[in-house]
């Protein structure tokens, strides 16, 4: 029986949590694509979209398959999907580095796309399996025209994201260990974690110009974002990449940051899992599927070599280094995210889940995991990655609970999830034990998440 206090009962009124998470998307629509938030980010970005279009496969499954076809056009020949399709209609100094700043390097590489200087040159974490996945199932509970027409995306997407995670298994996996390479931070989707700290503190920034901070404006404090020391370093490595004209081979030679990201390589693992199903309803080949099946166990293996038992977590590599990198972080529930085999592995995670370390703080305004632990000594409550509650993380937690047979924490995250949200608004990201708003309002993969997690409750 629901209570009266549940999110979920007043989500159907006019005004309520559903009707406002709609409301997010459709004054975020671009018609085709969705701009990741009103002000600090005007432009379409890669794992953002995905979890929009989850969001939008409760509105209209149409509308969620256009929002990764969109993003799919600017696929690069390698396979790539880039981190960023920029917005030409949006002012130049609206977001930076701007398609200008990386144009002088994708129209120079023979694996841009046809429109090069609209894309960045990095990627981002590949959720969007999942959410076909997700358009598909919601479309099978509609039936009728709604169901044909998402066979026909699935069918016409799917080389697509073959070739996407192709890219992910090979190029950016020579080793063949199941993990995926990053080159610059931005790629992980997770900033400015502490996960980087080690790898970024190595780096000596070169020559740079004065670059421009407009992401300052776009939140009520600066001390929400990353530091300026921090930024020199992306700036840095960004010009780095431009200069290899975005070359892979040559990245991999020379690059300072090449790190073997674990929450990547755990999402990758879903996601194949995820491609498997697309596999099957696209007809494809036997050799493809088992090719599938094999970046999948190999991901599992890779993760399970990165176990730290003193933190009982798994932690992400630096290859140029040749050491792990230490943080207490939510990257390392990575196993769990993938869902590795290993019984003892995952109940030592879930006890670290429900330790001190993360929900078991009592001073959490809600029992939601801390995107870097309190008791990790780069906490910061207040600053992005470092510390507040994050909703796109919580969706994937939950959606790898459920499938690793957890029902009833995945249902007790979801409901602090929408209590949250709730209380909170759509924000990027939460402070952890005040639950106050932080980064942007109206954040599109929020009120996405939101709405999922509304008729996943409501269907239950
Ligand atoms: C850089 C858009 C993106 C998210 C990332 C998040 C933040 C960008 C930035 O915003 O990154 O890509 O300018 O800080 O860290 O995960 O995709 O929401």
């Amino acid at each position: 029986m629901i209570s009266m206090s549940d999110p979920k009962d007043v989500s159907r009124e006019p005004g309520g949590l559903a009707a406002r998470a709609e409301g997010v998307l459709r004054r975020n629509d671009e018609g085709g694509w969705t701009k990741a938030a009103p002000e600090l980010y005007p432009h379409q970005w890669s794992w953002d979209s995905a979890f929009i279009a989850v969001g939008w496969a409760h509105l209209d499954t149409r509308r969620a398959a256009r929002e990764l076809e969109t993003l799919f056009d600017h696929q690069w020949a390698t396979g790539k999907i880039p981190h960023i399709v920029f917005n030409m209609e949006a002012p130049p100094e609206s977001y930076f580095p701007g398609a200008e700043h990386w144009a002088a390097a994708a129209p120079d590489s023979p694996d841009a796309p046809p429109t090069p200087a609209r894309t960045s040159g990095l990627c981002q974490p590949p959720v969007h399996a999942m959410a076909v996945r997700r358009i598909w199932e919601v479309a099978g509970n509609r039936g009728g025209e709604a169901l044909a027409q998402a066979r026909g995306f699935l069918e016409e997407l799917y080389p697509k994201l073959f070739a996407w995670h192709r890219y992910l298994a090979t190029i950016r996996d020579p080793e063949e260990s199941g993990l995926v390479t990053i080159y610059h931070p931005w790629e992980s989707g997770t900033d400015n974690s502490p996960r980087w700290n080690g790898a970024l503190e190595r780096i000596t920034v070169g020559d740079l110009p004065p670059h421009p901070r407009p992401d300052l404006k776009g939140v009520a404090d600066p001390s929400q974002r990353p530091t300026e020391e921090k930024y020199d370093r992306y700036i840095w490595l960004v010009e780095l990449i431009k200069r290899a004209r975005c070359n892979e081979g040559a990245i991999y030679e020379s690059h300072p940051f090449l790190v073997k990201d674990v929450l990547f390589s755990a999402i990758l693992v879903r996601a194949n899992e995820a491609l498997l199903g697309i596999a099957e309803v696209a007809r494809a080949s036997d050799e493809e599927r088992s090719m599938i099946q094999g970046w999948a166990e190999r991901g599992l293996r890779g993760l399970e070599e990165r176990w730290d038992p003193e933190l009982r977590l798994c932690l992400d590599y630096d290859l140029r280094a040749a050491r792990p990198l230490p943080a207490r972080t939510v990257g390392g529930f990575a196993p769990l995210i993938a869902g590795v085999g290993n019984p003892d592995r995952l109940e030592a995670l879930l006890e670290v889940l429900d330790s001190t370390a993360f929900l078991g703080d009592p001073e959490l305004r809600w029992p939601l995991p801390p995107s870097t632990s309190p008791e990790d000594p780069d906490f910061d409550p207040r600053r992005y990655w470092r510390g507040p509650v994050w909703p796109v993380f919580n969706w994937l937690l939950w959606w790898s609970l459920i499938r690793i047979g957890e029902p009833e924490r995945a249902e007790r995250l979801l409901l602090a999830s929408l209590k949250q949200l709730e209380s909170g608004g759509f924000g990027e990201y939460f402070e952890p034990f005040t639950g106050e708003l932080l980064g942007s309002d109206d954040q599109s993969w929020t009120a996405a998440v939101a709405l999922d997690w509304l008729e996943s409750g409501t269907r239950r």
